[in-house]
């Protein structure tokens, strides 16, 4: 069991970035600095009642606080070996992050972080602390305090009164405060009034907390394109495919199929798959429909999915099949330990 927290062992926040922490320029809102003023500023307006039930913090910057959107795997494997480096030294991690790829930042961090045995919150806000009626007040509050539950051993994200497993959440919404959800698991706990609950069970230290093993792999050869992500459309061609498919750089793709798990039966087209997977290039599915799973063969229209070598990703979101395609290419397997991988639950991502 983890120390809870305590002036001597703090909570770790780290400001990565996104618009909770940004300030207004000639070109637009950009990553404003002095996050560790600003947030205590912003926390000092809670009621004192829910002032007390925070957790001690101490909060840093990363090197250069970005606009998410131009996040690379780079960057996730930095905070990954960042995190993995000090976590012994606190009750758990707040991580601030823009909202634009926050979900592919957390589910590569539970990919790396496997066998965590405290809780590691990724959370962010659609404003800015300082806008009026900004929701960065109250996740970061949030994600402050399910950082310091020590029943929680896993990457979850705090948002808008909900906290979900990070490697099952989505941006879902442009605009609305309430942006995230996790079309295909429950959530891990929520604000009820002024409590914050965990649900047990559905928490990844009750399911399948394996050995503590971070893989805290070198992703600098895949932060270049190595990964694509393809959705189809009606009408697609072979020598469109191809052209992603057939780079030598590309070593692995998410395919985006139709509903359950189908794909056109143009032998033409799955031979650019086929040709791909007998490369030892790493295919992965998952369906267009944002809820739900795939069964591929389930319809003769998959079953060519299947001949060809493309592996299923069931219910995974995409962000979670795309940061585990990275952090699986990145790692010295050879292809067939690659495939059992992809198709066995690591974190909870399946
Ligand atoms: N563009 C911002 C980002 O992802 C969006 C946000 O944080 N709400 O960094």
């Amino acid at each position: 069991m983890t120390t809870p927290s305590s002036p001597d062992h703090p909570v770790l926040v780290l400001y990565a970035g996104g618009t909770l922490g940004m300030v207004a320029s000639p070109r637009g809102l950009t990553a404003g600095g002095n996050m560790d003023a600003r947030m205590r500023g912003a926390l000092a307006n809670l009621p004192p009642s829910r002032q007390a039930r925070l957790p001690a913090f101490v909060v840093k910057e990363t090197n250069e606080p970005i606009d998410s959107s131009a996040a690379t795997a780079a960057d996730w494997q930095r905070l990954g070996h960042t995190i993995g480096k000090t976590l012994r030294n606190y009750a758990g991690v707040v991580v601030l992050h823009g909202t634009d790829t926050l979900a592919w930042t957390a589910a590569s961090l539970a990919y790396q972080l496997q066998g965590l045995d405290r809780p590691v919150i990724v959370t962010g806000a659609m404003l800015p602390l300082e806008a009026p009626d900004s929701d960065a007040q109250a996740n970061v509050e949030l994600a402050l305090r399910f950082a310091s539950e020590p029943r929680l051993q896993e990457v979850a994200v705090a948002f808008a009164d909900k906290l979900f497993r990070g490697v099952c959440v989505r941006k879902l919404h442009s605009e609305a405060a309430d942006a995230f959800a996790s079309p295909n698991y429950p959530l891990l706990g929520e604000r009820v009034g002024d409590d914050t609950v965990l649900y047990p069970g559905r928490g990844l230290e009750a399911q399948q907390r394996g050995a503590p093993r971070f893989e805290l792999h070198d992703y600098a050869a895949l932060a270049d394109g190595g990964v694509v992500r393809i959705a189809l459309w009606p009408g697609i061609q072979a020598w469109q495919l191809a052209a992603w498919l057939a780079d030598h750089r590309v070593q692995g793709a998410l395919l985006e199929v139709w509903g359950g798990g189908n794909a056109p039966e143009n032998p033409e087209l799955l031979g650019v798959l086929a040709k791909a997977t007998g490369e030892g290039k790493l295919l992965a599915a998952v369906s267009q429909c944002p809820h739900g799973s795939i069964t591929i063969g389930h319809y003769a229209a998959g079953q060519g999915l299947a001949e060809a070598g493309v592996l299923s990703g069931d219910g995974m979101t995409p962000e979670a099949v795309l940061a585990k395609l990275v952090h699986l290419l990145a790692q010295p397997l050879d292809d067939r330990e690659r495939r059992r991988r992809f198709l066995t639950p690591l974190v909870g991502e399946r």
